[in-house]
């Protein structure tokens, strides 16, 4: 009898330890995107939150969430400055609405190639334009990638500038584009991407402009039945993160942070490179019309006007820091 008790008190006291251990809080913070998780943001955002789980032990968990459930991009920026959403990794579409000297990258023929626009990004100049998010509430954590854009419409092919002339396309609400593409002849129409499918299913827009991975992941050749692939200006993206947020992080999480979004957007970028090999056979099988071989000086041509205005905007020594990086 004797025995057992003392068994018992035995359990009892282990218990009592057990729930006496400090048990590591989780903070979970949420993470939102404008396209579906099988998407190259989606991709991102999903390796962001496993690297997270597990360089910080637990102690932070990534909710994600697709499609714009919490927003599009814009609400999404304003989410992070307002504290009620956490990250979320945007183009830089509707930046210049927050941090006005970003916008000097979404000028048209502005990257030679991939390797030009990630190598710029990644590098000192890339930086220099990560840090001036602070002052705004919002941590720049990294640079990651949309991809070179292209036209598509669902009027006729467009083998030459002319034929986009007339034409009510959709556009980012992005001042350079507007700006730009109206030397086009194109009658542009800002919205949030949120809006854009039901647009094109309604011939609210003829058309609009992205990068394959989103024309793909998006599932745009159901409404649209023509692309150009025009390449004409390279849609950076980033991954943001409240400031209010990243302020609370110990040294060794921010760390852990910034080294899940470089992994992040390492695979971000992959799935952009099979996206650019896979994408125009899959879309070309879906039905849709490609114009592949593009006279990319001609389009060029159409927007030097502009040019001239954004080297006035912008300096041209910026441009021509930027055009001719190494
Ligand atoms: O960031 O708004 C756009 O066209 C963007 O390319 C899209 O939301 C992915």
């Amino acid at each position: 009898m004797k025995r057992d008790f003392r068994w018992f008190a035995a359990c009892i006291a282990a218990c009592a330890a057990l729930f006496a251990l400090p048990v590591a809080a989780q903070t979970a913070l949420r993470m939102n995107i404008s396209v579906a998780q099988n998407s190259h943001y989606g991709v991102a955002i999903d390796t962001f939150a496993r690297e997270i789980e597990k360089r910080t032990n637990g102690r932070y968990k990534i909710q994600n969430f697709y499609s714009g459930a919490l927003g599009a991009e814009r609400e999404s920026i304003e989410a992070l400055q307002l504290g009620t959403l956490d990250l979320t990794m945007t183009s830089t579409g509707p930046v210049p609405n927050f941090v006005p000297d970003i916008a000097i990258l979404d000028i048209p023929f502005l990257f030679r190639d991939y390797a030009h626009a990630r190598t710029v990004l990644d590098g000192p100049i890339g930086r220099q334009m990560l840090d001036k998010f602070e002052a705004k509430g919002i941590h720049a954590l990294a640079w990651g990638e949309n991809g070179f854009r292209n036209m598509t419409n669902s009027k006729h092919p467009v083998n030459a500038p002319e034929d986009l002339k007339g034409l009510k396309m959709r556009t980012m609400e992005n001042p350079v584009h507007i700006q730009a593409y109206r030397a086009f002849g194109i009658i542009p129409t800002p919205m949030a991407f949120t809006e854009v499918f039901t647009a094109l299913q309604q011939g609210t827009v003829d058309g609009q402009e992205n990068p394959l991975s989103v024309i793909t992941s998006a599932k745009l050749d159901q409404v649209q039945k023509y692309l150009t692939l025009t390449g004409h200006v390279y849609s950076p993206a980033l991954i943001l993160m409240s400031k209010a947020q990243w302020d609370k992080l110990s040294p060794a999480d921010r760390q852990a942070f910034e080294d899940a979004a470089r992994e992040a957007v390492k695979a971000n970028r992959a799935r952009i490179d099979d996206d650019e090999r896979k994408a125009v056979a899959d879309l070309r099988a879906k039905g849709m019309q490609v114009v592949e071989n593009v006279d990319k000086a001609k389009f060029q041509a159409a927007l030097a006007p502009t040019f001239a205005e954004f080297g006035k905007k912008f300096g041209q020594e910026n441009i021509d820091r930027i055009r001719n990086y190494k």
